[in-house]
């Protein structure tokens, strides 16, 4: 007997059906009959707020009234994806939704697609912050997610003729979007530039600006918990709609500035990996959500108190910086602690850093934010001040801690040059009680590199908390066959919130019925991406070929140019006859990657790779035995249809820069064999599932750092190993670029001078391990059979375990009583 634990239905298929109706009928203005499909998306949206309306506030009350501390997840991004259908699940009314529009004459899946993604991030980072606010409102955790709410998500993704990338802006606020709740009336005062002066001895920041923040809540409910917290993003909007004065002296255009440039600040989202771009749009745009959220938490948690006695804040709240981003929180906080309400700076201190913690993302020197204090000055001179005041504190403190100057001068949160620069990372550092990063390796690099000097004196800040990603969307929603076969071999449906009890199914690894079936699941995935696929971007995909992406930005450390090098490689081989086409093991690669606008090897190499499938698709020598495929803008949905259907995962970057990566846990837990390098999670992945049952390759970090220090010389490989030479000579000699040898000169002079990523010295490890890949894809019983017990053992990478764990390690607290 199977149990089902899935969440009851507030709701019978009859009245959901009545909803829709209502809502077509009051808030839509139409009756059923003229009603499109984004209607009834719109009227079935309001109709599962409305039912989740009571669990929404009854949480909020308990998290005011009760003695649980909450949490506040302060993130730049917030990637959701699609809300309704995770909203269906989560509530337990998918059945009854799907058979109410159906009986309205409505197809469900078309409903669900007319809703916009919300392109509310930049990859792996926001979408972490968007598992883990479903996870804290799974596990009952009072949580407020903040942000903002960009009008422009991260850009969609074309290509033009040549295969260029063209960035085009996502409006996705273009139509109604009925799930965030524009709360006007709870709308904060940011203000910005000015000047600081004395007033009897205090501090009185006088700003010359403000913006209104106003809140749009988004419900985050919380899967079978009967609880929905908040997803809070601000919204900038002007104070004034424009300048009368000036509009009456006909200065139209002039008269609506304040305002234009007021709501710039959420305009539209930084799609930058690590240029310095827009840097002061960017820092008002920190400022902005972190001051708002900030007085939203002291309204919320102090309501009506004029006095509040705010030394009891991190009995209330603890919040988690999401990167460098939100870390101009800590001198705000300071100066609403100081100025606003009076404290004296031992005080605002002892509050501030029990209130704050810091999670970094990334091993790349740049991207640890650092901010020209200059920039810092103008826009917020108060902040400035008490910047400089914590670093000199700072500095104090460390002279009772250590005798060496030069580590004292290293750590620095405010550098000691002509124009001084503010780190990010050292002030998240100091002000904070705990540091982490996102996977056992990152965290251990953190320590012993990127932020060494702070680990020796302050050992205890420092932790690790492996990422995990949510079973909701990621197994239950994007693959419903693996899920209903997951719930028969276990026997319950509780695994989607308790995911370590996949491991029930390790034995069925055995069984080879249920491996087959297994296989069918995949098989049949397949064939759903490749209708999508055609649906969606024109592609024929063959499903009874290997299915093998790569998902994720594109980027010189995550060596996307590995890949397509190693297929060029595999093309020249039959191309020369060194290979029998006839001995090929059909495949199909699949690349979805956006690159930062502004990146130009990241954007030859997309042009590099649609080019590598123009011509290879069309060669009729290649028989369709390789394939590549490059669908546009990929995002959350494109991802929830890929991932299901992968035979074969890439996560190759170079050892030591993933800071952990997210998509490798996706993979595997739905059944993809990962290739990859030892770095980020994929460490942990592997040792979870089995070295046997992951294809690893290539240097580890010491191996890297050795070869940086012996000095590095990549014309050595390509030198040494034909394949790669012959690769490569056909980027340089026009191949895929119509006989043009100019087109990749750039791309070519990099792998050949620099390759500061060391994908040349990678490059034959990882061809000499697609021959034990390809080996074992032609056994699809034992393919399989691995690829179950990735699923099995992958149940640690639930997003779930990781809130856990950052409620053991970091938080202190825990679900509402
Ligand atoms: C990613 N960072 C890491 N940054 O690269 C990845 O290894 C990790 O798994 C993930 O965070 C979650 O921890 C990341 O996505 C960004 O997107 C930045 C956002 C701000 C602009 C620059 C890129």
């Amino acid at each position: 007997m199977t149990e089902i634990t899935a969440p009851k239905s507030p709701v019978t298929t009859a009245e959901f059906a009545d909803g829709i109706r209502e809502q077509l009928k009051y808030g839509q203005g139409v009756t059923p009959e003229q009603a499109t499909p984004a209607d009834v998306y719109v009227a079935s949206s309001l109709v599962v707020r409305h039912y989740l309306q009571d669990a929404w506030f009854k949480t909020q009350q308990d998290m005011v009234n009760g003695k649980t501390k909450a949490v506040g997840y302060l993130s730049a991004e917030f990637l959701i994806g699609k809300q309704l259908r995770n909203a269906l699940l989560n509530a337990g009314m998918l059945d009854q939704f799907d058979e109410a529009v159906e009986s309205l004459g409505f197809d469900p899946q078309t409903v669900v697609d007319a809703e916009y993604e919300p392109a509310l991030g930049n990859g792996g980072l926001g979408r972490l912050a968007a598992c883990y606010v479903d996870s804290l409102a799974s596990l009952g955790v009072p949580a407020f997610g903040y942000g903002i709410q960009y009008r422009y998500g991260i850009f969609r993704q074309e290509f033009d003729s040549e295969g260029r990338q063209v960035e085009k802006p996502e409006y996705w606020l273009a139509n109604e979007e009925p799930w965030g709740h524009v709360d006007y009336n709870r709308s904060q005062k940011v203000s910005f530039g000015g000047t600081v002066v004395e007033e009897n001895g205090r501090k009185v920041w006088k700003p010359a600006w403000s913006v209104r923040a106003v809140p749009v809540d988004y419900m985050v409910p919380g899967y079978a918990s009967g609880r929905v917290d908040t997803l809070r993003l601000w919204s900038a909007r002007s104070y004034d709609e424009f300048d009368l004065l000036t509009f009456n002296k006909s200065e139209y255009l002039d008269a609506v500035k304040p305002k234009v440039e007021a709501e710039n600040i959420s305009k539209i989202l930084y799609p930058e990996d690590s240029t310095p771009q827009g840097k002061r749009l960017r820092l008002e745009q920190q400022y902005f959500f972190v001051a708002a959220s900030i007085q939203d938490v002291i309204r919320v948690f102090y309501p009506g108190q004029s006095n509040p006695d705010l030394t009891t804040l991190p009995d209330k709240i603890t919040f988690q910086l999401n990167d460098t981003h939100p870390v101009i929180g800590i001198p705000e906080l300071m100066r609403v602690l100081i100025d606003e309400y009076g404290y004296d700076w031992a005080t605002a201190w002892d509050i501030t850093t029990k209130t704050f913690n810091y999670t970094c993302h990334t091993l790349l020197p740049e991207a640890l934010e650092v901010w020209p204090a200059d920039l810092i000055g103008e826009l917020l001179p108060r902040h400035l001040e008490i910047i400089n005041e914590i670093n000199d504190h700072f500095l104090e403190e460390l002279k009772g801690k250590t005798r060496d100057k030069e580590k004292i001068e290293r750590m620095r949160i405010v550098t000691n040059e002509e124009n001084p620069k503010v780190r990010m990372a050292y002030l998240a550092t100091a002000g904070g009680s705990h540091v982490n990063g996102v996977a056992e390796l990152h965290s251990q690099l953190l320590k012993d590199v990127t932020l060494r000097d702070f680990s020796d004196l302050y050992p205890d800040k420092f932790t690790n908390v492996t990422n995990g990603v949510t079973p909701r969307r990621f197994i239950r929603l994007a693959n419903p066959r693996l899920s209903n076969l997951i719930t028969e071999g276990l026997g319950t449906d509780k695994w989607l919130s308790d995911l370590e009890m996949l491991k029930g199914l390790e034995p069925l690894a055995k069984d080879d019925e249920f491996v087959k079936k297994f296989a069918a699941v995949k098989q049949a995935n397949k064939e759903d991406f490749a209708a999508y696929a055609k649906r969606e971007y024109g592609f024929e995909l063959d499903p009874n070929t290997m299915f093998n992406s790569m998902i994720k930005r594109l980027h010189e450390y995550k060596r996307q140019s590995l890949k397509i090098l190693a297929l060029i490689a595999k093309y020249a081989d039959i191309k020369s006859g060194k290979v029998s086409v006839d001995d090929v093991l059909p495949r199909t690669v699949i690349f979805g990657a956006k690159s930062a606008p502004g990146y130009y090897l990241a954007k030859m190499t997309i042009q590099l790779i649609n080019n590598v499938a123009r011509v290879v698709n069309n060669d009729p020598d290649i028989k369709g035995k390789l394939h590549v495929y490059y669908p546009w803008n990929y995002n959350v949905r494109l991802a929830q249809h890929l991932i299901p259907a992968t035979d074969l995962d890439e996560q190759i970057s170079q050892a030591g820069k993933e800071a952990s990566g997210t998509g490798n846990m996706k993979f595997a837990l739905n059944g993809a064999l990962t290739v990859g390098t030892l770095d980020g999670a994929n460490v942990e992945i592997r040792e979870r599932v089995g070295a046997e049952n992951f294809f690893l390759f290539g240097m580890t970090v010491d191996e890297v750092d050795a070869l940086y220090a012996q000095g590095y010389h990549p014309a050595v490989y390509y030198e040494r190993d034909p394949r790669l030479k012959a690769a490569i000579d056909m980027v340089a000699d026009g191949t895929f670029s119509n006989g043009d040898r100019n087109t990749y000169a750039p791309l070519v002079a990099d792998w050949l001078t620099k390759d500061w990523f060391m994908t040349l010295a990678d490059f034959t490890a990882y061809c000499d391990i697609q021959g034990e890949i390809e080996a074992l894809y032609r056994d699809p019983l034992e393919w399989n059979r691995k690829a179950l017990l990735n699923v099995a053992n992958s149940g640690y990478f639930s997003s779930d375990r990781a809130i856990q764990d950052y409620l053991d390690k970091i938080w202190h607290t825990g679900p509402l009583a």
